[in-house]
């Protein structure tokens, strides 16, 4: 069988898995990247963190897989060959995952899960009261391949979900809000507010005190989009007024967030290290494939960032 050179570059820490992975395709050879490799006949690579003057040096490359979702920091690399096309990772494991950590936080915001965990600190046995799940408005920031999967999950527990994106989505019991002009509808009322958005000049500082404004007084915030979608100066004076009540954030301005950031201390923010979801080694390489695939047989790569768009 013909194999196909795959060179994956700047994400170490998850290259064992990955090698491991890629025995069970024995179309893709999986080439760690190190310093003096020769680097002639390599058509594909996958990268993450970029590697300084690596892409630049491939003679031969014809498509950068890029290892996340997110492609803010490859495209503020501006080595990078404006010829080759960059696919941003879309396959099963990375949006199953993030559904879940979608629904997970939202059902903590739904049943105040601190409220208990106060309660059971202070040994109080306190019951109390949850508004039902479909009088809980819920709001996505971002309708792509993360969004859409993360709405379907929070519908089929009830929640009225609104979305908001660039263009307009018909998307069964979805609510759809489209463009800057749509925002402060999509905002209005809502009790949870979720953020999907890629990072980009238009979606920097979305989540400030003015948006924060038009939820509904008490409401939540979950952000795993990126940390600079947040203007985190404005977090905690929203909850200090009771504007917000509780935050989720995967997604921080500087990480790791440095130990002495007042977040890590905050009762209500609930933090998790940027990992709301990570590409799937079996079913991201299987989806590599694929498209290397088609890129093959003379078809066009599926989701190739739009450099202009930002995404
Ligand atoms: P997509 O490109 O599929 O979707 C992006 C969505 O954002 C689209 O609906 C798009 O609108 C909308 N959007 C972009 N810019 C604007 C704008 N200016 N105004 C309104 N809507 C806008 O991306 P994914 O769903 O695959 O991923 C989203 C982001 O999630 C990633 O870029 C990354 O930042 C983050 N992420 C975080 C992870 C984590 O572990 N924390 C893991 C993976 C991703 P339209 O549909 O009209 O184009
Ligand atoms: C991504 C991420 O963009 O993990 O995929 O943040």
């Amino acid at each position: 069988m013909n194999q196909t050179k795959l060179l994956f570059a700047g994400a170490d820490e998850y290259l064992a898995t990955f090698v491991e992975a890629a025995r069970t395709l024995p179309e893709i050879e999986l080439l760690p990247y190190e310093p003096g490799l020769d680097l002639k006949g390599i058509e594909y690579l996958l990268m993450w963190r970029p590697v300084p003057g690596l892409a630049a040096a491939l003679p031969d490359l014809k498509a950068l897989f890029c290892f996340g979702a997110g492609v803010e920091r490859l495209l503020a690399n501006p080595e990078l060959p404006p010829h080759v096309p960059i696919v941003r990772m879309v396959e099963p494991g990375l949006t199953q995952v993030m559904s879940e950590y979608i629904l997970w936080q939202t059902l903590r915001h739904h049943r105040r899960i601190w409220e208990l965990e106060e309660a059971q600190e202070a040994g109080r046995w306190a019951p109390h009261w949850y508004p039902a799940a479909w009088d809980l408005p819920v709001g996505i920031l971002g309708l792509g391949e993360l969004g859409q999967a993360a709405a379907q999950k929070l519908l089929t527990f009830d929640f009225p979900v609104r979305g908001w994106s660039r263009s307009r989505k018909n998307l069964a019991g979805v609510k759809s809000f489209a463009g800057a002009a749509e925002l402060p509808d999509f905002l209005s009322g809502l009790e949870i507010l979720i953020c999907l958005l890629p990072l980009t000049p238009e979606t920097t500082g979305i989540l400030h005190a003015g948006h924060f404004a038009h939820l509904a007084r008490g409401a939540s915030l979950i952000n795993a989009g990126r940390g600079l979608h947040l203007v985190e100066a404005d977090l905690q004076p929203a909850l200090a007024t009771g504007q917000l009540v509780a935050a989720s954030l995967d997604v921080f301005s500087q990480e790791p967030l440095p130990p002495e950031h007042p977040f890590w201390r905050h009762p209500r923010i609930f933090m998790t290290p940027h990992n709301a979801s990570d590409i799937n080694p079996a079913s991201g390489l299987r989806e590599i494939s694929r498209q290397i695939g088609r890129h093959r047989a003379g078809l066009p790569l599926e989701h190739v960032v739009d450099r202009q768009r930002g995404y």
